[in-house]
């Protein structure tokens, strides 16, 4: 694949940093992605791979302590928070529309009273996106890039910013065989030929954020070779989201258990960052703020 455009003498000149697509206008705040912004994860399923049920007490989603995650997470430097509640794990059970709607609303309410976070919505279902920009959503978060039936007008209604993810397959199966002749160019394809589909729906392409989607349906080595291709994508000039926090590539390269999993995702943050990437997702807003702002230190020093 020929080197993108944005890369000049080894040094990336990210499209994301584009003057021009500085920022995005979330329902009426505006999000800046002049530097690198940390999404905050907040699962609001009983089990998520990562933090399962951890915002549970008595099998019901504990809205006072989902909302103390929230604050900590603002107060630790998120930007934006990214609400789920449908778990993308494999194996995890499929949730009614309903039952998405009664874990998610209720905490993109409170948040949208009382955060000046942009609030996310992960879902692929066209009535979350649908209620949950009434509810003060400010961008909707699809792992599926809009394919279910009716997203596509859903997102287009809501007016809100959107990030579409390359998946493989479907959760359940994706990792069993996941196969590409060419990672990069493959999932770039794919994320062009959804743009395609947004814009025919009436979502402008300055509306859209594109995520890789690290870890679906990706071997290890189909997410260390987008890695390093990261440049190749953010050359499409849409700002690029990425998410590795606690996923089992790290488990797998390093042999760590789940709870052993934040320093590599710091490490691989920064070299997102370092190629590229616009927005961070992440359970360690902390940690990640600090591990992005030494990266921001070093650029601001400029070419000394
Ligand atoms: C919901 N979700 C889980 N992992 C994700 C990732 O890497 N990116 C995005 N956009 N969403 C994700």
């Amino acid at each position: 694949m020929d080197p993108p455009a944005s890369i000049d003498r080894g040094r990336i000149v990210s499209t994301a940093r584009n003057p021009e697509r500085l920022t995005q206008d979330c329902a009426g705040q505006s999000l800046d992605l002049s530097r690198p912004v940390i999404m905050g994860v907040i699962n609001t399923t009983p089990d998520s791979f990562s933090d399962g049920g951890s915002l549970y007490r008595n099998s019901r989603l504990d809205l006072e302590r989902a909302m103390e995650r929230a604050r900590e997470m603002a107060a630790a430097g998120a930007g934006i928070l990214d609400i789920g509640g449908e778990s993308t794990r494999p194996g995890a059970h499929p949730v009614s529309p309903g039952e998405e709607l009664d874990r998610v609303l209720p905490l993109v309410e409170r948040i949208a009273k009382e955060l000046p976070v942009v609030i996310s919505v992960d879902s692929s279902t066209p009535a979350v996106m649908r209620e949950a920009a009434r509810a003060g959503a400010g961008l909707l978060n699809d792992v599926r890039a809009l394919t279910r039936e009716g997203a596509l007008q859903a997102a287009a209604a809501s007016g809100l910013p959107v990030c579409l993810m390359h998946m493989q397959g479907e959760p359940g199966t994706m990792q069993v065989a996941p196969h590409y002749d060419d990672v990069v160019r493959e999932v770039g394809e794919y994320l062009r030929s959804r743009v395609s589909a947004c814009e025919q729906h009436g979502i402008a392409r300055e509306r859209l954020l594109l995520d890789p989607g690290f870890g679906f349906g990706k071997t290890v080595i189909h997410n260390m070779q987008l890695l390093r291709g990261l440049p190749h994508l953010s050359a499409m000039g849409i700002p690029l989201v990425v998410g590795f926090s606690r996923k089992s590539m790290i488990g797998h390269l390093l042999g760590r258990e789940v709870g052993e999993r934040m320093p590599a995702s710091l490490a691989l943050a920064v070299l997102a960052v370092e190629r590229g990437a616009a927005i961070i997702r992440t359970h360690d807003v902390a940690a990640t703020a600090d591990a992005v702002a030494m990266w921001q230190a070093l650029e601001e020093l400029g070419g000394t």
